[in-house]
C-alpha cells in the first residue's frame, strides 16, 4: 500500500452526513420530476437505474495539473507517483460512483511494482481501463528519437522500439487486468512534401499489425484519430476515416477511438459516431471539450448539447439493438486553473447528464416524425428531453451507490486537497500530458 494515513481519505461516514443534509430536499425533487415524467410515460427509477450503471474510465494523467501547451502551475498536494493518482482516483469515484476504473499512460505511471500497483488498487476498490502507450516523447536513454515519428518513421529501427513498446504496453496492462491498448501516436509532417502520405500509413498498417498480433484474445486494440498536432501540416491517423481503415484492415479486435477534441471546430462529431456505429467498429471515447483547436477542458463545459448529440446516438443504437456495442469510456482533459479532481468529477458528471437526458428521448414519436418529415417536430422532440433537469436523477442515481448527493460540495468540505498538499511536498518534473 503506499503509506497514506487513512484519515487523508473521504470517509463514507463524512459522505453520509453530508448526504442527510441534503436527501430531503432530494426526495422532494425527485418526486416532482417522476411526476413530471409519468406525464410523458416514463417511469423515473428507470432512467436512475441506467445512470447508476454508467461508468468512465479516469486518466491517471488527470489528476494531476495537467500541461496547457504552454505551462504548468503545480498546485499543493499534486500527485507524485502513480501510487498517489490511484488515492485521488479513489476520491473521484467515492464522491461520484461513476469512475470505478483508472487508464493508465506509459513511461509516465511506470513503475517497478506491477504487483504493487494491483495490490494498491485492488484495496481502493479500482480497475484498471485501456492502457496508453506514448511514442510522442523519447524519455531518458532511449536508443532511437521520435522525432520524426514511432510507428511510422522511415527508419525500421525506431519502429521497432515503438512497436516494442506497446507490446511492453500491453504486458503491463495484461498484469492490471486491462483488457484494451490505446493506441494514438503525433506521427505525421509539418510541411508539404516531408513525408510521402501513402507510405506512411502503410508503414503504420505495417507496424499496427505487428502490435495487434500481441494483443491477448479478450483485448482490444483502440485507435485514436487526432486531426492536427503535434504535426501541423499532415497526421498519419488524421481521421475517422484513416481510423476505420485502418480498424479494418487490423482484423476484428480493432476498433475507432474518438476523442471529442481531436476534429476541426464545426464537424459532426455525432454523424461520426453514427457511421462508426454502423461498421460495427466504435470502441470508445476520450471525452472533453474545446472552443477552437484545443482538446483539453472539461466535458461538457463548451457545447453540452453536442455531448448530448453524441449519447442520443448511442442510445439511439441501444434502442435499435446493434449488436456487440461495447463502450470504453474515458475522460482526456487537461488544463491548469481548477483543482483536477474537482473537474473530473464535474466531467463524469456530464456525461451522465448527457445520457440521462437521451434517454429521455421520446424515440417512437421521434421516429414518426422523422417518417412525416416533420423537421421542426423532430428538433422539439430532442429539444424537450435536453431542456428537462435531469439534476435530481443524477444526485439520487449518486446516493443509491452510496456516494455523495454533492460531490464538490462534499470534496471541498473534507480537506482532501489540504490534506495532500501536507504530504505531498511538490515535484516539479510531475509528467503531465496531452494525448
Ligand atoms: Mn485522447
Amino acid at each position: 500500500m503506499t503509506g497514506n494515513p487513512a484519515a487523508t481519505f473521504i470517509q463514507a461516514r463524512a459522505i453520509e452526513q453530508a448526504n442527510a443534509r441534503l436527501q430531503a430536499d432530494l426526495e422532494q425533487d425527485y418526486q416532482r420530476l417522476g411526476e413530471l415524467l409519468t406525464r410523458n410515460g416514463i417511469e423515473i427509477d428507470s432512467v436512475t437505474n441506467a445512470v447508476a450503471a454508467f461508468e468512465v474510465a479516469i486518466p491517471s494523467w488527470g489528476v494531476g495539473t495537467g500541461g496547457t501547451r504552454f505551462a504548468r502551475f503545480p498546485q499543493p498536494g499534486e500527485p507524485r507517483s502513480v501510487f498517489e493518482k490511484l488515492e485521488d482516483c479513489s476520491v473521484i469515484q467515492r464522491l461520484t460512483g461513476a469512475t470505478p476504473r483508472v487508464s493508465l499512460h506509459f513511461p509516465w505511471d511506470q513503475t517497478g511494482d506491477i504487483a504493487g500497483l494491483k495490490a494498491c488498487a485492488d484495496e481502493l476498490k479500482l480497475g484498471f481501463d485501456a492502457v496508453n502507450s506514448n511514442t510522442f516523447q523519447d524519455r531518458p536513454g532511449q536508443t532511437q528519437s521520435y522525432k520524426f515519428g514511432s510507428l511510422t518513421h522511415t527508419d525500421p529501427a525506431v519502429r521497432e522500439q515503438a512497436i516494442a513498446h506497446n507490446i511492453e504496453c500491453i504486458k503491463i496492462g495484461a498484469q492490471l487486468g486491462s483488457k484494451a491498448l490505446t493506441l494514438w501516436i503525433g506521427d505525421g509532417a509539418n510541411f508539404p512534401g516531408q513525408q510521402n502520405l501513402a507510405r506512411a500509413y502503410e508503414r503504420y498498417l505495417e507496424s499496427a499489425a505487428k502490435i495487434y498480433a500481441a494483443l491477448p484474445s479478450d483485448w482490444r486494440l483502440l485507435i485514436e484519430h487526432k486531426m492536427y498536432e503535434p504535426a501541423f501540416y499532415a497526421t498519419v491517423i488524421q481521421d475517422w476515416g484513416s481510423s476505420l481503415m485502418a480498424a479494418q484492415t487490423l482484423g476484428p479486435k480493432a476498433f475507432c477511438l474518438v476523442d471529442l477534441g481531436h476534429h476541426a471546430p464545426n464537424v459532426n462529431i455525432e454523424m461520426i459516431v453514427s457511421r462508426l456505429v454502423h461498421a460495427r467498429r466504435l470502441g470508445g471515447f476520450h471525452f472533453n471539450d474545446s472552443k477552437y483547436g484545443d482538446d483539453d477542458l472539461d466535458a461538457g463545459s463548451i457545447d453540452p448539447y453536442r455531448l448530448f448529440l453524441i449519447f442520443n446516438e448511442l442510445v439511439d443504437a441501444q434502442w435499435r439493438k446493434t449488436p456487440d456495442l461495447a463502450l470504453a469510456h474515458m475522460l482526456d482533459q487537461s488544463h491548469n486553473v481548477t483543482d483536477p479532481v474537482e473537474s473530473l468529477m464535474s466531467s463524469a458528471i456530464e456525461l451522465q447528464r448527457a445520457y440521462a437526458q437521451s434517454l429521455l428521448v421520446d424515440r417512437r414519436t421521434l421516429d414518426e416524425y422523422q417518417q412525416d418529415n416533420d423537421a421542426l417536430m423532430a428538433s422539439h422532440t430532442l429539444k424537450r428531453a435536453f431542456t428537462t433537469d435531469v439534476q435530481p436523477i443524477l444526485a439520487m442515481a449518486r446516493m443509491r451507490r452510496g456516494a455523495a448527493i454533492d460531490p464538490i460540495g462534499t470534496y471541498r468540505s473534507s480537506g482532501y486537497r489540504a490534506a495532500c498538499a501536507a504530504r505531498r511536498p511538490a515535484n516539479l518534473s510531475f509528467g503531465g500530458g496531452i494525448v
